[in-house]
């Protein structure tokens, strides 16, 4: 690179970290062609090194594509995938990240995650996959991840989404799962992976989902949670995982879909939010990185098309994603999937709280 490549680099890099500076346009086409590269290019480094979440990166570039607007199934290629998805699930009923590999619940949602994509949930072996995620059920209501027993909020939210996905939500015992999440709420009112463990909003993602598919919202400490996930957004306007970390583009979707969940996404600033997402596509090569600057991968590109469509944020007519299920709404709807949320207009007690919170000594939280 010559001094004068480096300099503008240096400028551009300044401006991109500069919250000051307005945001780059959209670029769908860029990133509809970003996520056709990257499924193609199966002779690529990180093709092979990311085998073992393969069945995950499928349905986060075909959540994505749609998201955008585009023809998935068509352009992704959908019966190779649909094979690709069949071929992951093991004599166990479970599926794994790729063919062959051992089964984890992680990878079962992923895979049943694509097949309702692409129509095709019928196309593998329903009662299988229940019964195995149904048996990594635990007598304190949590869920190990696979046999060998590590037990994490993640496997809750992942087997109670499986089992609705499968029609099969009370082959679990929904109750005690919903106390299990229970059991790993913080004084903060966030969540951890296991009882005791530090609020993470990922993990309140999982948390929060897996209660309201339970229908157990009213477990959750809403006003106390939703200002922790206030107070997670960053001068750059992007939002960070724990206090005293950095903002990442895939927080755009784990707190914003709980604060849609919550009936309290308006106590974030969108259009700042909005702008840190946009200065972290990767133009003109397309793709979406966890910060401005960095390279774009595929988990990236959907969480930040999965926030930005949260933000209504997304132009033309396309569906929007479910809070929930991290699917597009129109899925959703097709399978009949039903979970708790609070609508926008039930959460005046929300505001109320933020109110008498802001003649206290905490920063308040944006609010319109
Ligand atoms: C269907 C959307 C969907 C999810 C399936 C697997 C899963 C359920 C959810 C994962 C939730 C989770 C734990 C997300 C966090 C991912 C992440 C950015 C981890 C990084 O953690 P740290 O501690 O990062 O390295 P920080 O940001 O704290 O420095
Ligand atoms: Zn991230």
């Amino acid at each position: 690179m010559s001094a004068v490549d480096e300099a503008a680099a240096a400028l551009a890099y300044a401006t991109l970290n500069d919250p000051t500076q307005p945001p780059p346009p959209f670029a769908p086409e860029r990133h509809a062609a970003y996520l056709k590269r990257v499924a193609a290019d199966a002779g690529a480094l990180e093709y092979a090194l990311t085998e073992y979440m393969r069945v995950s990166g499928v349905y986060w570039g075909l959540t994505a594509m749609r998201l955008l607007g585009r023809d998935a199934a068509a352009e992704l290629g959908g019966p190779a995938l649909v094979e690709l998805a069949r071929g992951c699930q093991n004599a166990d009923g479970g599926f794994g990240g790729a063919r062959g590999h051992d089964s984890h619940v992680l990878y079962t949602l992923s895979a049943l995650q694509v097949l309702a994509l692409l129509g095709a949930l019928d196309r593998c072996d329903r009662a299988a996959a229940a019964a195995y995620v149904a048996a990594l059920q635990q007598p304190d209501g949590s869920f190990c991840g696979d046999r060998w027993g590590e037990v994490d909020t993640r496997f809750s939210y992942c087997a109670l989404a499986a089992l609705a996905l499968l029609g099969r939500l009370g082959d679990a015992d929904v109750g005690r799962a919903a106390a299990f999440v229970d059991a790993c709420r913080n004084f903060d009112g966030g969540y951890g992976c296991a009882p005791g463990a530090e609020s993470h909003a990922g993990q309140v993602f999982c948390c929060v989902g897996a209660l309201a598919i339970a229908r157990r919202l009213d477990l959750v400490d809403r006003p106390l949670l939703c200002w922790w996930l206030a107070e997670r957004q960053c001068d750059s306007g992007g939002l960070n995982g724990r206090p005293e970390k950095q903002a990442d583009v895939c927080y755009s979707w784990w707190i914003l879909s709980v604060l849609r969940m919550l009936g309290a996404d308006h106590w974030i600033d969108g259009a700042r939010l909005r702008s840190f997402i946009l200065k972290c596509q990767d133009l003109p090569d397309g793709g979406i990185a966890d910060r401005p600057g960095n390279c774009p991968d595929v988990f990236h590109t959907f969480f930040g098309v999965g926030g930005l469509s949260l933000l209504g944020a997304l132009p033309g007519d396309r569906p929007g994603i479910d809070a929930v299920f991290a699917l597009p709404e129109d899925v959703v709807e097709s399978l009949g999937l039903e979970a708790q949320t609070v609508p926008r207009n039930d959460a005046s007690l929300l505001d109320a709280w933020a109110a008498e919170r802001r003649g206290g000594e905490r920063a308040e939280p944006y609010c319109v």
